[in-house]
């Protein structure tokens, strides 16, 4: 045998794309399963990733390992891992609220779960963050339903809604929702908020770096200047939320903020790290909003904040919004966020085999 078939399907998971495995059907053993997804994506160093199924950028590099759940009140586990593009290296430090859309749909197509009736509930553990969340959307016949009228940003045409609930998503990864104790930093002489709500993200004000926060990311990505300030901070950031050196890690994201300038409450420009994002990820545009509702965080005075328990939020970003909204804890003064939503979509685009070299793994352990 030269090369060892692998089953997988392909989705789309919100505006990312992912590689979606059955826990069993990868090696158990730690390194031989993170070889055999190096060489599922083609990522082992190749920025084109020409000998696998990654796409050669961060939002289609993704992989989802998905098993039913061993946690009390959940339905499936899921393992979200981004393979970083252009190096020999996989990151499953991050979650990926994409990918996570993709995941109930995947476990009703392979059968892992089977579902009655015109609508599907499943809770999903996340085992990167330990956090849960409730993906709800329309089934026909015990199948996903994909086509709808849902339009999001980063994807063509509309899809059948995936609606994401998430609870207490403070910590996520840094186990605290102010990382650093406080809700404003100082680094290189700019005031930032490193920010956990789902994701470690550090906010700054575009202002402070030259920019309007209007700019494309094809003009941001090509500013060497600005993305070397930009890590510079980030590896003081990430020291002091507690993520210890972040060089070869894909979190903390930074997230340049400007005033929103089309109806929406803040504008985004967001590095997933070192690259600009064409829109926002989910569980970063959670933590944008978040740090805004701090009357003293560094972006507080360039947001608008909703009245009410119940914020909807809508985030500008470079290809249009994203909209959050945030259930606040009634019963505390501070701010305490009991639930977030957001809407996604899905789509399985293709299932089968892979093929891995059988010097990598043979298949058997
Ligand atoms: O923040 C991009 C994406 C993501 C991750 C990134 C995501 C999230 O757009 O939950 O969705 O920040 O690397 O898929």
């Amino acid at each position: 045998m030269r090369q060892t078939a692998i089953p997988y399907m392909q989705l789309r998971g919100g505006s990312s794309k992912g590689i979606y495995f059955q826990n069993t059907d990868l090696p158990a053993d730690h390194d031989v399963r993170s070889a055999v997804l190096k060489w599922v994506v083609g990522a082992y160093g190749d920025p084109r990733q020409i000998d696998g199924l990654g796409g050669a950028d961060p939002l289609t590099s993704k992989i989802a390992v998905v098993s039913p759940s061993v946690h009390a009140g959940c339905d499936i586990d899921f393992h979200f891992i981004q393979a970083m593009v252009g190096e020999d290296r996989l990151d499953d430090s991050p979650n990926c609220g994409n990918i996570l859309a993709g995941v109930g749909a995947f476990a009703l197509e392979t059968g892992m779960m089977s579902i009655e009736g015109e609508r599907a509930e499943i809770s999903v553990f996340m085992a990167n963050s330990q956090k849960k969340c409730d993906l709800i959307f329309e089934l026909e016949d015990g199948l996903p339903v994909y086509e709808g009228d849902t339009k999001i940003n980063g994807v063509m045409g509309t899809a059948a809604p995936v609606t994401c609930q998430y609870h207490e998503l403070a910590g996520s990864l840094c186990g605290n929702l102010i990382p650093t104790g406080y809700i404003c930093n100082e680094f290189d002489g700019v005031y930032v908020s490193c920010i956990d709500n789902g994701m470690p993200v550090v906010c700054l004000r575009a202002e402070d770096f030259g920019i309007d926060g209007t700019e494309s990311p094809d003009e941001l990505n090509k500013n060497e200047k600005l993305k070397k300030r930009i890590e510079a901070i980030r590896l003081q950031a990430g020291l002091a939320m507690g993520l210890a050196d972040v060089s070869n890690m894909a979190v903390p994201k930074m997230c340049l903020v400007s005033k929103a300038i089309n109806g929406g409450h803040i504008s985004t420009r967001t590095f997933i790290p070192k690259v600009c994002h064409q829109a926002i990820g989910v569980l970063g545009a959670v933590s944008v909003a978040t740090a805004a509702l701090f009357e003293n965080s560094a972006i507080h005075d360039l947001a608008e904040i909703p009245k009410g328990n119940v914020k909807t939020m809508r985030i500008e970003h470079p290809s249009g919004f994203f909209d959050v909204q945030l259930e606040l804890n009634p019963n505390q003064k501070e701010i305490d966020i009991l639930r977030a939503g957001v809407v996604r979509t899905t789509r399985l685009i293709s299932s089968g085999e892979v093929y891995v070299p059988a010097s990598v793994w043979d298949g058997q352990s």
